[in-house]
């Protein structure tokens, strides 16, 4: 039971508060001067209070008339809690205790007048004798210290005390249901009929859902809904096939119900409930279902046509007759990735449809403050692709002109942009007051419902369709509310595709010497060889690339499958994400790891997270190969190694070898892995020889190699550094130090056990990087080793890595900014005579 026995003692205790509050001049003042009207709503009490600032003098309120600037909807424990100073209001917003609507930020700029408020409350308890309980269910924790238990524990490695980083499981994990395909009626009539049936199914969807949301019944605070654009939705999806394949955006919902996706878990996915179609991990913004052919909504403007463009990327290199749409806003046309995916699709004449949702605002904006062009459709000229501007709120030319153009593209016609000019009902949000727009344009704009229109022109064939949807859609609301939550472990399933098989080491017996680029090219021309769904994307990698690393595969393997790229590295990487989730696994290579920053969206936001937003329906299997590293005198822009970049990154595999051999090995294995890995290598390894197996070799991933064993210090080098730090080993050994070098190999995930063994025998620790340590790769080394073994150590760890600042073009500078030789020797040497002292 909470702490309110009912509504009316919930409702005596605030209206004595608000009382006393207002009698309080050092918290009347600021209150009131901010005019707000503030509404609670407490389901659990049925109970809806209104502080209303704006009024003279303020008024508390116990019914629900009137605007409210902001609304609060919480349990009444969790009020008793927040007037306790017990609750942090912004998480608690944040995890969704607290559902704020409206002026959110504005309610929080409150929070310093009403703090002294906190130590009213308890006076008013008392005042109305329910002090009883005020502080029950609190326990106080004694913290109590062994500390010969501690010392006993000094000197043993603790593992437990370090969690593992988030592996690829081995087994498949549970996986959400397969949607059921449904044909479209062939014939004329009864088609119209089915549209007409999606559409009021769409429109009674967004509608409900948006009242749902306006009663504090959904845990997200952002709801995009498309009620007037039903006609676009409709209109398109039923000129796909069902192996035809959407990609859509933070609007989505009217697409996946075309699309043919259940409406009830669709509805559980908004939710977050445990049937949803994405197992409630991805909700309105990324709901997806991949067994009707959606490959995502997304909540990053502009990412659908990159994701279009590689689903259509798969179906051409497949020869398989299937076309690829992106659905998209107005606004996303202004978005480079929109302006990379058109023309590469143009380039390689790709089965896709982009089709562009114009309702005339992007978020507050209208399309007049965005742009100058007037009709987005002949943005198509500039990519040399035919563009078409339809009335979007009329389903038969909509329908008629995207059968044409999908049509055209799958049949090796190319890609097309159809322009559909419509209008949203609601604001960008929900809560959104939209007063950037004239209630005359609105009502206008209602007035040619799309979906009425439809309705009109099928006479008395269509009586029954409206109320039939509405039916479904309370059905699905009931089915979303009645449903489980999903079980709190559930959060850390799919964060990455299972790998069954897991290469063991092995122990080289032939080997030749091998350059790192050999290596390399060796490793991508085996794999192609092995696997026709293997192919390579980047700029001029025909030709052999910047660094030469590819030269020579496109004589072997073709123009298909070794495809140069305009330089558009968002097309690249967006593509091959597309591409993956469609049965290829590409091979995309960014010309020097720096340019990692242009494409951050593909690799951030889409590659890592797709499995996981998906409740596991989709794999991302590519590999992203870049150079990095100082060396060439190349200066700040073409010098960065950005491994660490990346390791905040849940979903991402990071590859970074040291030698030859691991080039050839681990990108083997990463090019088999269903997981998407970056795959950074060091341009000075290209030139660096070394003995690699003659013999297949694969190496697995989140395995450190002890490249030198030792047992006075333990170096934990990354990439190029191994190479240092095998030669400052060399340098030392005469002088008796014997230092063992351990390679991670992956930097995620990130093998500690190799390297806490280590440390555990010598007891000192070096880590040597090229990047700045300052939240580096050594900072989590060290981490984690002071975690599970700072008792064992006998010096302070030491970390070597570039200075705080970009690398420098001078030669001179260049060299002293980096890690050399010496300065990992005279970082050997501390941790030596530290322990001496
Ligand atoms: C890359 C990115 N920038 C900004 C946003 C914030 N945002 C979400 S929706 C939106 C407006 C998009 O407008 P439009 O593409 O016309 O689609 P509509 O909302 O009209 O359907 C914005 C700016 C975002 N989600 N992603």
């Amino acid at each position: 039971m909470g702490f309110y026995r009912d509504r009316a003692e919930l409702e005596r205790v605030m209206a004595r508060l608000f009382e006393r509050l207002m009698r309080t001049a050092d918290i009347a003042g600021p209150l009131t001067r901010t005019g707000l009207v503030v509404r609670f709503r407490y389901p659990d009490l049925d109970s809806v209070l209104t502080f209303d600032l704006k009024h003279q003098p303020p008024e508390f309120r116990t019914d629900p008339s009137g605007n409210a600037d902001v609304e609060m909807v919480q349990s009444s424990d969790t009020a008793h809690e927040f007037w306790r100073g017990k609750l942090n209001p912004v998480r608690a917003i944040a995890t969704g205790r607290v559902r704020a609507r409206g002026d959110v930020a504005g309610a929080l700029k409150l929070l310093p007048a009403i703090r002294p408020a906190f130590g009213i409350y308890p006076e008013v308890l008392t005042e109305l004798g329910l002090a009883r309980s005020a502080e029950s269910g609190e326990k106080r924790r004694r913290f109590s210290f062994d500390f010969r238990r501690w010392l006993r524990k000094r000197h043993t490695l603790d593992l437990r005390r370090v969690a593992d980083d988030a592996r690829p499981p081995r087994a498949p994990e549970p996986s959400v249901p397969r949607t059921e395909a449904r044909a479209l009626p062939v014939e004329e009539k009864e088609l119209r009929l089915e549209m007409l049936r999606r559409m009021w199914l769409i429109r009674e969807f967004e509608e409900q859902l948006g009242a749902e949301w306006q009663s504090g019944g959904l845990p997200t605070a952002a709801i995009h809904l498309s009620s007037g654009q039903e006609a676009v939705a409709v209109g398109v999806c039923f000129a796909l096939e069902n192996d035809d394949v959407i990609a859509t955006t933070h609007r989505g919902h009217g697409h996946m119900l075309a699309k043919g996706a259940p409406a009830d878990r669709m509805m559980a996915e908004i939710f977050g409930k445990e049937p949803g179609l994405c197992a409630g991990k991805g909700g309105s913004m990324h709901v997806t279902d991949a067994s009707i052919g959606a490959i995502g909504a997304n909540g990053i403007v502009g990412a659908s046509p990159l994701l279009a463009l590689g689903a259509a990327l798969a179906f051409q290199q497949r020869k398989e007759p299937r076309v690829a749409v992106a659905f998209m806003g107005d606004g996303a046309t202004n978005q480079g990735m929109f302006h990379e995916a058109l023309n590469l699709a143009s380039v390689w004449q790709l089965p896709v449809l982009f089709v562009v949702e114009n309702n005339g605002y992007g978020e507050f904006t209208p399309q007049s403050g965005s742009t100058r062009i007037e009709q987005l459709a002949t943005r198509a000229a500039a990519y040399g692709i035919p563009g078409v501007r339809v009335d979007g709120n009329d389903v038969g030319a909509v329908h008629r002109t995207a059968l044409e153009l999908v049509r055209k593209a799958r049949s090796g016609g190319g890609p097309a942009l159809l322009e559909c000019v419509t209008y949203r009902w609601h604001g960008h949000m929900e809560g959104d007051p939209g007063s950037y727009r004239s209630q005359a344009e609105v009502e206008a704009w209602k007035a040619k419902d799309p979906c009425r229109a439809l309705a009109e022109a099928l006479g008395k064939d269509a009586d029954g369709l409206e109320e039939g949807a509405r039916g479904e859609v309370s059905a699905a609301l009931d089915f979303a509310r009645s449903a489980s939550e999903p079980a709190v472990s559930s959060r850390i399933t799919h964060v990455f595709s299972p790998e069954p098989e897991r290469p063991e080491p092995t122990t080289a017996r032939r080997t030749e010497m091998l350059t790192a680029s050999a290596a390399i090219n060796r490793a991508l021309r085996e794999e192609l060889t092995r696997d026709t769904n293997v192919m390579l994307l980047g700029e001029d990698i025909a030709l052999g690339g910047y660094l030469a690393v590819t030269q020579g595969l496109v004589d072997e393997f073709g123009r298909e499958r070794i495809r140069d790229t305009p330089i558009s590295e968002n097309a690249i990487l967006g593509g091959a994400v597309g591409a993956a989730m469609n049965g290829l696994r590409p091979v995309a290579e960014i010309l020097f790891s720096d340019f990692l920053t242009v494409c951050a969206d593909p690799i951030v936001n889409q590659a890592a997270k797709l499995r996981y937003m998906s409740g596991g329906q989709y794999s991302v299997p590519m590999v992203v190969r870049t150079p990095g590293g100082a060396g060439l005198g190349m200066a700040a822009q073409h010098s960065q190694c950005l491994e660490t970049l990346f390791m905040n990154i849940p979903g991402l595999i990071i590859a970074a070898p040291g030698t030859p051999r691991d080039c050839r090995a681990l990108l083997k294995t990463a090019i088999r892995s269903d997981n998407p890995v970056l795959f950074f290598e060091h341009k000075l390894l290209y030139l660096t020889e070394g003995p690699v197996p003659v013999d297949e070799e694969l190496a697995p991933l989140g395995v450190a190699r002890v490249v030198r064993p030792g047992k006075d210090v333990t170096i934990v080098a990354l990439s190029y550094m191994v190479q240092v730090a095998l030669e400052a080993a060399q340098e030392l050994a005469p002088r008796g130090i014997d230092v063992e070098v351990i390679d991670p190999r992956t930097v995620v995930p990130l093998d500690h056990r190799t390297i806490l063994e280590s440390v555990a025998k010598t007891r000192r620790l070096v880590t040597v990087e090229e990047s700045p340590v300052r939240g580096g790769f050594g900072a989590e080394v060290v981490a984690r080793v002071a975690a599970a073994a700072h008792g064992m150590l006998a010096a302070p760890p030491v970390r070597v890595g570039a200075g705080d600042h970009p690398v420098p073009y001078n030669k001179a500078l260049e060299c002293a900014s980096v890690p050399d030789v010496a300065r990992v020797v005279s970082a050997v040497e501390a941790c030596l005579r530290i322990e001496k002292m």
